[in-house]
């Protein structure tokens, strides 16, 4: 225990891939992603180059939020298997020298849990009595995803509080018994050999005292501050730190709204309880606080997120890095261009890979996968789109309505994995559960395996030259050109050496002017987008005249540094 307790670390070195099971792969013919599928991909998710895996809830639930509603959490869905399936995925990973995460999803349980259907019949000598939040008379705080944040409960006669969906009532982690729950499933867990967990929603799991109104007329985001980093929410977590401490287990903490001073209490000092935070900041370079409420990219706000963090974690704590997961539409219908799929692909691989901390991939952007168009919300299943298209907007016409799903919804993250170019692309032999991208017949991972400029290739090359390498890994970080609307860069410095990443999101050629003091030095290229244009390996004098940049264009180059 103590060995793996001092490796603790590991995860910094590491590159981290996302399942999101349910749209993975098919094991067992019934058109639902499960651990059987997984069982057999796990050989194509070690080639990509990844250390870890993150799974998101296989537990139990009647998916009212897609396993975010969970309804036993020592348990697999049997949509997905069963513990034993678990296990040999669990232990193959491991032979196979991957570690794997669970999600840990405490804020809230499913309303079908045993503790829920326990704590609704209320009474003086229940012991669930008081595992969730009742009140006679609800407050004004609104929920994320459907209404009010309080439902009337006939039988208990009183209304309980739900941040999220109504069949997801809020865990009341006040009581110590709640707590102890808690710290049970992460020995469940650990004492399996799970190796850490995700940690969903965590910094809302303590409310502040006597739940205050929230300031009326803002919709959710005027409550915020009420259950946000509560009063108690470090005293929890330091008691949630102390079992995984025991087994060396990581922690990421999924925190929205995080700002970057508010992680630096997770993540260092004395209230110290994450070894990541996810953070937002970098998801709304095209909309504001979501999705949602969308707004024409700019790659200016993608910097500013991107380098506010990287600056004021430095030196203090570690950065997790991500352009997508279960909750975001695709990145390259966002950020990058579907008519340049593969340059934009491979562009942003490369703007995250390298920045500094610990980057993870979620099924399906190895490949560069887009947005679904459904033509009807009918057709939609995740809980937070269909609320936004009946609760918003409603005096805009349908096709705008429908716009606005179509460049937020979550259901864009959760079609299918296009595995090959066959009838249900490849991810099941039956109709799978859900709508497969019309694109699978040319975006898929067998036509990228066998195409050595595919995005696919391009990020197990990225995967590769980030490996064992201390600049990339350890080097400071700092941003060049700041002002420049249509190229990021930056470098990675440690000692002499030097790695610039050049990275263009212009649809078009451009000439990128390097920034003083550049021209003339000699330069290796370690990676490039254009490979015929740029060869990896040779070395090039940095021209005076600027660099001639094609569409998305990136670059990856070395240098010694002379001062
Ligand atoms: O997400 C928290 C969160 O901030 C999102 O719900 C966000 O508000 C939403 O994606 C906007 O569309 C976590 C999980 O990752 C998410 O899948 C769950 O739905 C949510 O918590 C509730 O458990
Ligand atoms: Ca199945």
């Amino acid at each position: 225990m103590s060995e793996k307790k001092e490796s603790r670390d590991w995860y910094k070195e590491a590159v981290f891939y996302q399942i999101w099971v349910r749209s993975f792969c098919d094991g067992n013919g019934d058109g639902i992603g499960d651990l059987y599928g997984v069982y057999d991909k796990l050989e194509y998710v070690k080639s990509l180059g990844v250390d870890a895996i993150w799974f998101n809830p296989l537990y139990p639930s009647p998916n009212a939020d897609y396993g975010y509603d969970i309804s036993d959490y020592c348990d697999i869905h049997p949509d997905y298997g069963d513990l034993d399936q678990f296990k040999k995925v669990l232990n193959k990973a491991h032979e196979l020298g991957m570690k794997v995460i669970m999600d840990l999803v405490i804020n809230h349980t499913s309303d079908e849990h045993k503790w829920f259907k326990e704590s609704r019949k209320g009474g003086d000598d229940n012991p669930y009595k008081d595992y969730y939040i009742w009140r006679d008379e609800p407050n004004n705080w609104d929920s994320f995803f459907e209404g009010k944040a309080w439902e009337f409960d006939s039988l208990r006669g009183q209304y309980y509080l739900h941040l999220f969906a109504k069949k997801q009532p809020d865990l009341n982690m006040d009581n110590p018994k709640v707590r102890e729950e808690v710290k049970n499933i992460l020995r469940f867990w650990l004492s399996m050999g799970v190796d850490g967990f995700r940690e969903d929603v965590i910094n809302f799991i303590s409310k502040k005292e006597g739940l205050p109104n929230g300031i009326g007329f803002l919709p959710v985001i005027g409550s915020i501050h009420n259950f946000k980093d509560g009063p108690h929410i470090h005293e929890y977590l330091a008691e949630f730190r102390k079992v995984c401490d025991e087994y060396g287990a990581v922690q990421i903490g999924e925190g929205p709204m995080t700002t970057v001073n508010t992680a630096l209490k997770y993540l260092s000092g004395d209230t110290k309880s994450m070894d990541m935070m996810f953070s937002f900041d970098h998801m709304t370079a095209d909309c504001l606080f979501t999705e949602y409420l969308h707004r024409p990219f700019k790659l200016i706000r993608l910097k500013n997120a991107l380098s506010k963090w990287q600056y004021k974690l430095a030196g203090k704590a570690w950065n997790s890095l991500y352009l997508e997961n279960h909750d975001h539409p695709r990145i390259i219908s966002r950020y990058g261009s579907e008519k340049y799929h593969r340059e934009s692909g491979t562009a942003l691989a490369t703007a995250y890979m390298f920045l500094k901390g610990t980057p993870f991939i979620y099924q399906g952007q190895e490949i560069g996968m887009t947005n679904i168009k459904l033509s009807s919300i009918d057709q939609y299943v995740d809980v937070s789109s269909k609320n936004n298209y009946h609760k918003y907007h409603l005096k805009d016409s349908i096709e705008d309505r429908l716009h606005r799903i179509h460049v937020s919804s979550r259901d864009s993250a959760r079609t299918p994995v296009q595995w090959d170019d066959s009838e249900n692309a490849g991810f099941s032999r039956v109709k799978p559960w859900f709508f497969v991208n019309p694109n699978y017949k040319e975006i898929n991972v067998k036509n990228q395996e066998s195409d050595k400029e595919s995005i696919l290739n391009y990020y197990r090359e990225c995967i590769r030259l980030r490996k064992n390498n201390p600049v990339l890994l350890y080097g400071k970080y700092k941003e060049y050109e700041h002002g420049n609307a249509f190229v990021y860069m930056y470098e990675r410095r440690r000692g002499n050496i030097s790695y610039f990443i050049i990275c263009s999101f212009a649809p078009e050629k451009i000439l990128f002017m390097l920034p003083k003091g550049f021209a003339n030095h000699t330069a290796k290229i370690m990676l490039s987008n254009y490979p015929k244009k740029r060869v990896p390996g040779e070395i090039r004098i940095l021209p005076e005249m600027g660099l001639k940049l094609s569409p998305y264009e990136a670059l990856v180059i070395k240098m010694k540094r002379t001062k």
